[in-house]
This record gives C-alpha cells, sequence and structure tokens, in this order.
C-alpha cells in the first residue's frame, strides 16, 4: 500500500481513502476479524486456519498487521493490534471508518488471572469488561488533597455482544474439548498498564498498587481475567454510532497471579491456532 499525502486535521485521510495509522484504505479489511495484541500471533493464526486463502499482508510504519483473506468462502481479517488503550482505540475507529455496515470483532488475547478456580492454559470467555486506570491525580496531589483520591478507577462494566458471544462460547467450548484447557466465563478487567493496575510490584515506582487486585475483587468477584485492550473494544463498539459493531474476546491465561506460575510458549502457541480456528469458524458463521 502507498499512502499519499494526508489531509484533514480531525480524521486524517489521504486521496485513496488510507487512514493514518493503519494505512488501509476501503476494501483493504473485512467486517469479521480476529483481532490480536501480537503481530506474530496474526501470522500464526493465518497459518494456522486450514483454507484460510491470504490475499494481503500489510503492515505499516506503525507495525500494526493487517492480513485479509477468504476463509470458507467470506471475507475475513485477522489484525495484529498492538497493546494497550491507545492502540485499540486506533484500529476500532480507523476500521469502522474503512468499512460500511456491521462489524464482528473477535479478540485473541493473553491474560493474567486474578481468580484461584482459574488455572494456567485455562480460556477465559468476557461476558463483560471493567477498565482499571491509574489515576494521574492522585500521584501529583499533597498528602492533603489526596483524602478521598483513589489511586486506581475502576470503570463500569461494558457488555459483550449477546450473539456473538454466545457463538464464540459454543466454538470455544468444542473445540477445547481433546485438551486439558477448561474455558471459564467471566469479567475482564482490561488495566491501562501491564504492571501498576494490574498489581505488579515494582520498586521502581510509585504505585500505590498493593491493594488494586484485592480492591478489583471486592468490586467484581467475577474477575477472571487481566489484560489491556478487552474494555476498550467493549467500549468503542457500544458507542459506536456509525451502523454496529458486535464484539467479544476470549484469551488463554499465561499468568496465575496468586501462584505466581507463567505459561510455556509451546502451550500458548498451541492454543492460540486451536482458538484462532474456533473465533474464525464463529465469524464464518454468523449471519449478517
Ligand atoms: C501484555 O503482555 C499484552 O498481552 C495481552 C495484553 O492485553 C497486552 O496486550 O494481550 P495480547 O497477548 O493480545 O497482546
Ligand atoms: N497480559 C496481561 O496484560 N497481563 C498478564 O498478566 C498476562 C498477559
Amino acid at each position: 500500500t502507498q499512502l499519499g499525502e494526508m489531509s484533514d486535521a480531525n480524521f486524517p485521510k489521504d486521496e485513496f481513502g488510507h487512514v493514518y495509522h493503519l494505512g488501509i484504505g476501503p476494501g483493504d479489511v473485512a467486517n469479521r476479524i480476529i483481532m490480536v495484541g501480537d503481530t506474530h500471533r496474526a501470522k500464526l493464526l493465518a497459518d494456522s486456519i486450514e483454507g484460510y486463502e491470504i490475499y494481503s499482508d500489510y503492515t505499516p510504519p506503525r507495525l500494526f498487521r493487517i492480513i485479509t483473506g477468504t476463509y470458507k468462502g467470506i471475507k475475513l481479517s485477522i489484525v495484529g493490534t498492538l497493546m494497550g488503550i491507545a492502540n485499540m482505540d486506533f484500529c476500532v475507529r480507523e476500521i469502522r471508518a474503512v468499512t460500511k455496515g456491521p462489524l464482528y470483532l473477535i479478540r485473541l488475547g493473553t491474560c493474567g488471572t486474578p481468580s484461584d478456580e482459574v488455572s494456567l492454559g485455562d480460556v477465559v470467555l468476557a461476558d463483560k469488561c471493567v477498565g482499571i486506570i491509574r489515576n494521574p491525580n492522585f500521584f501529583h496531589s499533597t498528602e492533603e488533597e489526596k483524602e478521598g483520591i483513589d489511586p486506581y478507577i475502576f470503570t463500569k462494566p461494558v457488555e459483550a455482544s449477546k450473539p456473538l458471544f454466545s457463538g464464540l462460547k459454543s466454538e470455544v467450548e468444542l473445540c477445547l474439548k481433546s485438551f486439558e484447557s477448561i474455558s471459564h466465563v467471566g469479567v475482564d478487567a482490561s488495566a491501562d498498564s501491564f504492571y501498576s493496575s494490574q498489581g505488579r510490584i515494582d520498586s521502581a515506582f510509585d504505585d500505590e498498587n498493593e491493594a488494586v487486585i484485592g480492591d478489583l475483587m471486592k468490586k467484581y468477584p467475577e474477575t477472571k481475567s487481566l489484560e489491556m485492550e478487552s474494555f476498550t473494544l467493549f467500549d468503542l463498539a457500544t458507542c459506536c454510532r456509525k451502523s454496529e459493531i458486535h464484539a467479544a474476546s476470549v484469551a488463554i491465561v499465561i499468568a496465575q497471579r496468586k501462584s505466581g506460575e507463567f505459561l510455556e510458549t509451546s502451550k500458548k502457541v498451541l492454543l492460540s491456532r486451536v482458538l484462532g480456528i474456533a473465533i474464525a469458524d464463529t465469524l464464518v458463521g454468523i449471519e449478517a
């Protein structure tokens, strides 16, 4: 893709309709999309979904990755979104800007779990998401001002698209039948940091985060996953005014925060491949 000169400071596009950060234009991305944070996982899925015929694989200068092809005769994209709130925001808004009609977005992520009911290598399907935000006003206040200000803000929950969630749940349960892994339904908490707002202790920074996971579990006892993008995806999907966006999310548990264990890479890769196929089947199974 050759990007031209951008115009319009409000929503920059070039003369071909390419958007500024993803570098894609009309026709370059499908309305059914698998979203992953890791661009190598995007390629791994594209290579693992048998019968997926890739017709474009684009990495813009900002290093997102947009793979588009057909699966079972239906146009399907796999997008490497990179990590965090801002990157998911670029992806959802710029994909919305170059597509027409309903969008179906399913995120396949990795996550930590704060729950002792969930094991390494299990899978969490988010029926709703909350956000955890490190509150700068707390850290830049005097001791006196800090009274009544919380170091972390927990948002209200935002729900997954019900039909997409239930289709995804069936496909995920089916695909895990021959594995040790179990799928759980729960609240996903998407944090604005892998570290501070996920309760990781880092003596190099003033984070005041010893209580953040306990406070989260008090407020949302059904929390089963901790990651960094699904809340933004659900938030924007439900706030979209231009046609509908249906969003759902599933994550592989790679960090058990109570026991301190971390999943080995080969298991993460195997589960990614199997879940990628389950998500592709969910997306092409939708009657749009
Ligand atoms: C942090 O390691 C990253 O892993 C999780 C988090 O949401 C964050 O993006 O998801 P991905 O594996 O999809 O990137
Ligand atoms: N991704 C996260 O954001 N947190 C984890 O603990 C693991 C993956």
